[in-house]
């Protein structure tokens, strides 16, 4: 075994060095800060990597020129190479029965528990004990040396590594990264020191700054006598229908009183549209009027006005076909009764944050009131809905979480949104 050594200004730096140098075969051995970064120069970083003796003569066959220095080292001082730490990590994780994703779930402590749990015998546990600590730093240290290029790349921020963790899987979540700087930067700024220790402590504080963050409008049942109007408006094909369907079933026979529910139909050109509804209103027996021109529209609400919660459907448009939007926007207009219409924003969930924003700016016109977010089941990363409302400020009233009817609706709350942000979607935990 051969061994070198390569410096560069950060860990990072000193890897890449060794990678052009002897390739992607090296064994890391060791990283060492040799100066601290000061006001008159930068950091030194000393990274030791050992390679076999069939390459190391390989390369000497080659006369590269190096400025690696050679020293002497016993080959029992290797630990890992950097794949073989992830592969060995790997497999000690599932001795967990967990995901055994490296960096998401390596906690030394909970492995030992579990290995502790199986083994009797002291002095293997003991080894099993060190060989897991010694990987354990290894991760740390490739997370590290990783986590320092990108930092890097962030303007006018440095994050420490502990916040490597909550960074990936704010980034993973689609959430945007100007979002994500801000927030990072607030929390540099107000995070007492002693949480910033670890990843657990600071995904923990994450998770609880970004619950505040998330605006939800409250579920409110109508006051005695008065009423509620609900207009559902946005895309084609992002669960309208559907929505209007669960929400009829919740207040008609699912709340803890029972309210009368009428349905108004705007979307009455399209085939089908109408029969969709009509076949809900008809399963629960409900009123339901339509509306083909926008001066119909008040004498639709008029004929419901016996009931507790009205609810209109609209049809789909296209976020850029103006001309469907202006006839929401006319129908509006013919609303001459005292009642208020509450203008709730359908979209999906798994368009990323810049369509969605696309989106809004479109139907902002109309005058959202709320938005409710459809199809959490068919996505993994939720961050395009925070980052949405963190843009816009408009809280959010509902989830639809699948194509029951009527279960599948979740009433919003900021807990769910960051559990399901953070810890992935359980359609089970609502
Ligand atoms: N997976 C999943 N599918 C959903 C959800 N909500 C609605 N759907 C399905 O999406 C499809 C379209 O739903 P609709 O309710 O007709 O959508 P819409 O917005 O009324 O459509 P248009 O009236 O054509 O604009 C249907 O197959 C629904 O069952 C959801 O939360 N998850
Ligand atoms: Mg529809």
């Amino acid at each position: 075994m051969k061994i070198l050594t390569f410096s560069g200004t950060s860990p990072a730096e000193a890897l890449k060095k060794a990678q052009q140098s002897v390739g992607e075969e090296a064994m890391l051995i060791e990283t060492k800060e040799i100066r601290k970064k000061s006001l008159t120069q930068t950091a030194l970083y000393e990274i030791i990597v050992g390679i076999d003796d069939a390459a190391a003569a390989a390369l000497d066959a080659k006369k590269k020129s190096s400025t690696a220095a050679t020293i002497n080292r016993s080959p029992a001082d290797v630990l890992y190479g950097i794949s073989e730490a992830a592969r060995q990590i790997s497999k000690i994780a599932e001795v967990t029965d967990e995901d055994s994703s490296l960096a998401k779930d390596y906690d030394v402590n909970r492995v030992v528990a579990r290995v502790k749990e199986k083994s009797t015998d002291p002095l293997e546990f003991k080894q099993i004990k060190d060989e897991i600590s010694k990987l354990g730093d290894k991760v740390k240290l490739i997370q590290n040396m990783f986590w320092d290029e990108r930092s890097d790349k962030m303007v006018n921020l440095h994050i420490p590594p502990e916040f490597s963790e909550i960074y990936k899987l704010t980034l993973q979540s689609g959430m945007n990264t100007a979002h994500i700087e801000e927030i990072m930067k607030l929390t540099l700024e107000h995070m007492p020191l002693k949480m910033r220790e670890n990843s657990e402590t600071v995904k923990r504080y994450f998770q609880v700054l970004l619950r505040k963050m998330v605006p939800v409008r409250m579920e409110r049942v109508p006051p005695k006598g008065d009423k509620k109007v609900i207009m559902l408006v946005g895309p084609t094909g992002v669960g309208k229908t559907t929505s209007i369907a669960k929400l009829a079933a919740r207040y008609s026979f699912m709340m803890q009183k029972k309210y009368k529910v009428g349905l108004i139909v705007l979307d009455t050109y399209r085939i089908g549209a109408v029969e969709q509804l009509m076949q809900y209103a008809r399963m629960m027996k409900l009123g339901i009027e339509t509306v083909v021109d926008p001066p119909e529209f008040a004498s639709a609400l008029n004929a419901m006005s016996y009931c507790d919660y009205i609810l209109i459907d609209t049809m789909g448009s296209s976020p850029y076909d103006k001309e469907k939007i202006t006839k929401i926007y006319d129908c509006l207009q013919h609303n001459t009764s005292n009642m208020q219409i509450e203008t709730v924003l359908v979209l999906p969930s798994s368009i990323k944050y810049e369509d969605l924003k696309a989106t809004y700016d479109n139907f902002e016109p109309l005058g959202v009131d709320t938005m409710m977010f459809t199809k959490l089941d068919e996505t993994r990363g939720f961050g395009n809905i925070f980052s949405l409302m963190y843009e816009t400020s408009k809280p959010i009233s509902y989830f639809s979480i699948g194509q029951e009817v009527p279960e599948d609706l979740v009433v919003a709350s900021s807990d769910y949104l960051i559990d399901c942000m953070l810890n992935g979607f359980d359609r089970n935990k609502r």
